[in-house]
């Protein structure tokens, strides 16, 4: 414990050197409270909207980032408390999140929030962009992370660094229909694989290892089931005749290419890939690039850490010593804040009949599905403990 106050001090006193000019007050006075145990330095995050008030206001036009002066190598984080790649910080992201592939996707979802509070859009210097507000008078965020398990891994875990309480993710994303669904129709997976590259086999020379397979498919990450079934019936009701498909299994993959049986000029050996998947594989209806790393992510995630009990150095009778901003977060099981997901798949590709959807229809089912899915996150209900506040927040 002494030794934990000790490197808080001191990370207190590189923070208050460099942030007299944007905080006249004594940093003694946060109240932090957030720590990291794990790493040997401990993190402090402050959370105090009282606090963040006092930073620099978010600057939507100035992308956030990389050239900022960085206090934590582990978990980098700007001085003003911003995280890396998101560059967003605490009370600028919702507890209801709806999460796409691409800025024009967010923009048109955006446009269903209401006009008060005005949103709050933030563009980081990685193209990740956040679009906060309410829906029907709840806060709610739209966030564009582009493609692929990396964006999805950043995405994830900055957002809950930045949140207090429940973490809902929605996932509303293109994918490839591997069934006889018609193009235009949206899928609500129950579970997702993800397809990977095998970089051990020989795809150069021609794939003669027999002990290696060029792609490798693993166990399924599950979906939330309340928030998939809240998630399927908001569709359902709002997108008809479009089809709606629950309970199916998705496929995440590595490419878009390779990974997803397609033919380019590469070696690429997977000219059987389809349908082995199909036969190894149960449900297997759809392919595309992110809902396995973010069901996997939100099944692992097991809330923030416990503190350490240390015995105690200082002469005391042993008794185990913990601050009162630590001992609020030893939390129990039940009462640890989660992470549940769930996704709507928009089939843009048949891999059945080749056929792709047309401009129109995309604009027609992006803003419709992204109107049923704000709907079903509003309808998610989430115990007042387990919000993230509002005071100091930008939905105020
Ligand atoms: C590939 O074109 C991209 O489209 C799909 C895939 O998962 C991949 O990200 O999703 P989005 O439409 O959300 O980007
Ligand atoms: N997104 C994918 O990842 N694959 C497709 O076939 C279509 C969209």
């Amino acid at each position: 414990m002494l030794h934990l106050e000790h490197q808080v001090q001191k990370d207190i006193g590189v923070w208050r050197m460099q942030l007299t000019k944007i905080a006249r007050r004594s940093l003694v006075e946060l109240r932090v409270t957030a720590f990291d145990f794990g790493s040997e330095t401990p993190r402090v995050v402050i959370r105090d909207p009282k606090l963040l008030a006092t930073l620099p206001p978010p600057q939507s036009c100035k992308p956030i980032g990389m050239k900022d002066l960085i206090i934590d190598a582990n978990f980098p984080r700007t001085l003003d408390q911003r995280v890396y790649h998101l560059g967003l910080r605490s009370g600028e992201v919702a507890n209801r999140i709806i999460t796409v592939g691409s800025p024009p996707r967010a923009d048109a979802i955006a446009v269903h929030l209401d006009a008060q509070p005005k949103p709050f859009r933030l563009f980081s210097e990685r193209g990740f962009l956040t679009i906060t507000g309410r829906f029907k008078g709840v806060p709610v965020s739209i966030c564009s992370i582009g493609m692929g398990y990396p964006n999805m891994d950043f995405f994830v875990r900055e957002v809950r660094e930045c949140l207090i309480g429940e973490m809902i993710v929605i996932r509303l994303g293109s994918c490839g229909g591997l069934r006889d669904f018609p193009v235009g129709s949206v899928v609500v997976p129950r579970a997702s694989v993800a397809v990977t590259r095998n970089f051990d086999y020989d795809f150069y020379g021609g794939g003669s290892t027999k002990s290696e397979m060029p792609y490798r498919i693993s166990k399924p990450a599950v979906a939330d089931v309340e928030l998939a079934t809240i998630l399927y019936r908001s569709l359902d009701s709002m997108l008809a005749p479009t089809r709606v498909i629950p309970g199916v299994v998705n496929a995440s993959a590595d490419s878009f290419y390779s990974s997803q049986g397609r033919k380019t000029l590469f070696p690429d050996h997977n000219s059987d890939l389809i349908n082995h998947l199909l036969s190894s594989v149960d449900d297997l209806a759809t392919l595309e690039m992110e809902t396995f790393h973010l069901f996997h992510l939100a099944a692992s995630w097991s809330g923030p850490p416990k503190p350490p009990i240390k015995p105690a150095t200082n002469g005391t009778d042993g008794a185990a010593t913990q601050s009162p901003v630590l001992d609020t977060l030893d939390l129990s099981e039940g009462d640890r804040p989660r992470i549940r997901a769930a996704s709507a798949q928009m089939i843009f590709a048949s891999r059945t009949s080749q056929e792709f959807i047309v401009p129109e229809e995309v604009e027609r089912l992006e803003s419709l599905s992204g109107r049923a899915v704000l709907q079903a996150l509003v309808e998610v209900d989430i115990p007042g403990d387990r919000l993230h506040p509002d005071a100091g927040s930008v939905w105020t």
